[in-house]
């Protein structure tokens, strides 16, 4: 076994302060991976690393010049999860406003791209990478009020079957795991611009949506199985959600 062989392989996650990035982050320290911890909030992200011996680097995906930093920081990089996103608002088209539509485009696709070119030499030198892009059912129905987020969303889905062309024949992975209905402290009470009762509305009556630490088991699945197999794309909703309209209610 070689020195390189006994290193453990680092992993680094994208909005990893809060919801499904946090939870990522301890599921793949769990397995083994040194996690580099990167968003915004400073404090969150250095608990969080503390917690499991991983390392926190503020890094805001909308901003070329720290996703430079968090690349400099990181030389080697077996696991990317583009989890950084969001959704801003529930206008319908003929109500847009354009710079919500603007920054969930900027966050959920071009921060996903400039986290994923700045890292390819990283993951390039790993010599066997996978990365995984969080999408959305977002990112396969249309629901009204919902397109400047779908747009976005859908925007990650072919940027990933892009990028699993392009990189075709180089040992780096192209997954992504797409979440329907999943209830975090900050998803819909971002999107409702800090409105708690239009937030536990989206939740009302559902008997159980998906909590972050599923979708983190599925990306810690995703990423964990071996080298030759690749797993193009996840949908994961929880059992009452059949479709974005169909959700069951009690
Ligand atoms: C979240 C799914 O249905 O709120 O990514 O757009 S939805």
């Amino acid at each position: 076994m070689t020195s390189e062989q006994t290193l453990p392989r680092t992993a680094v996650v994208t909005g990893a302060s809060s919801g499904i990035g946090a939870a990522t982050a301890r599921a793949l320290a769990a397995q083994g991976f040194r996690v580099v911890c990167a968003a915004r909030r400073t404090e969150r992200i250095e608990a969080l690393a503390a917690e499991i011996g991983g390392v926190a680097i503020t890094c805001d995906v909308t901003d070329q010049a720290s996703v430079d930093a968090l690349a400099a920081a990181v030389p080697t990089c077996h696991v990317l999860v583009n989890n950084a996103g969001g959704a801003v608002g529930v206008d319908r088209v003929d109500g847009a406003d354009l710079d919500g539509w603007r920054h969930m485009y900027d966050i959920n696709v071009l921060g996903l791209v400039r986290v994923t070119k700045a890292l390819l030499p990283a993951l390039r030198a790993s010599g066997d990478a996978i990365v995984v892009n969080v999408g959305s059912t977002a990112g396969r129905w249309a629901y009204e009020g919902g397109a400047g987020y779908t747009a976005a969303k859908h925007g990650v889905k072919v940027v990933s079957e892009t990028l699993r062309l392009e990189l075709n024949g180089e040992p780096i992975r192209i997954s992504e795991v797409a979440p329907g209905m999943v209830r975090t402290d900050e998803f819909s009470l971002v999107r409702f611009d800090g409105d708690q009762a239009k937030a536990d509305a989206v939740y009302a009556g559902v008997d159980q949506p998906l909590v972050a630490e599923d979708v983190a088991d599925a990306i810690t699945w995703v990423a964990t199985r071996p080298s030759h197999v690749d797993i193009d794309e996840l949908v994961i909703k929880p059992r009452a959600q059949a479709a974005a309209h169909k959700v069951h209610r009690s």
